[in-house]
């Protein structure tokens, strides 16, 4: 069986261009439950560690710079499929390519600056939940 919990983060080209809330309502009507959540601001340390599978990528250091730019709001969200459906919600990672309707579609810009996160298996989404919410209680 699928998980019902997965992790997401809203960039900071989505919360310095006011997107948050626009962005929120969306994922409430798609049926998530927000669990817990929270705004923050990563250092470049901070950015690296959480994107550490990336390292490798050519992309890597701008990624984590444009991470490190601003706030970023994380979420720990809850529904059947949770994993998937926000990925379908998010549309694909560039947003020339995503569906119309789409997270990404609507607000992002760039494959670099593409304004949501949100896990891409379970496992990942247990290992993102416990980088931001480790401690917290999460019922
Ligand atoms: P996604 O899971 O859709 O966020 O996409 P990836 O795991 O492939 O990439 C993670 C993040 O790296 C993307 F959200 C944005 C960034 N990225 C780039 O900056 N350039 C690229 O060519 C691909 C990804």
């Amino acid at each position: 069986m699928q998980g019902r919990l997965t992790f997401s983060m809203i960039k900071p080209d989505a919360v310095s261009a006011n997107h948050v809330g626009a962005i929120i309502a969306m994922i409430e009507k798609s049926g998530f439950i927000i669990k817990a959540m929270s705004m923050t601001h990563l250092n470049e340390a901070e950015a690296q560690s959480f994107y550490q599978v990336h390292a490798d990528r050519p992309f890597y250091k701008e990624l984590c710079s444009f991470i490190a730019s601003g706030p970023v709001v994380t979420m720990v969200l809850e529904k059947d499929n949770a994993v998937a459906d926000l990925r379908k919600l998010m549309g694909t990672t560039n947003p020339l390519d995503a569906a119309e309707g789409t997270i990404r579609k609507i607000f992002a810009k760039s494959i670099d600056e593409n304004v949501i996160h949100g896990s891409d298996a379970d496992e990942t989404a247990a290992v993102e939940i416990a980088f931001f919410f480790s401690g917290r209680n999460i019922i």
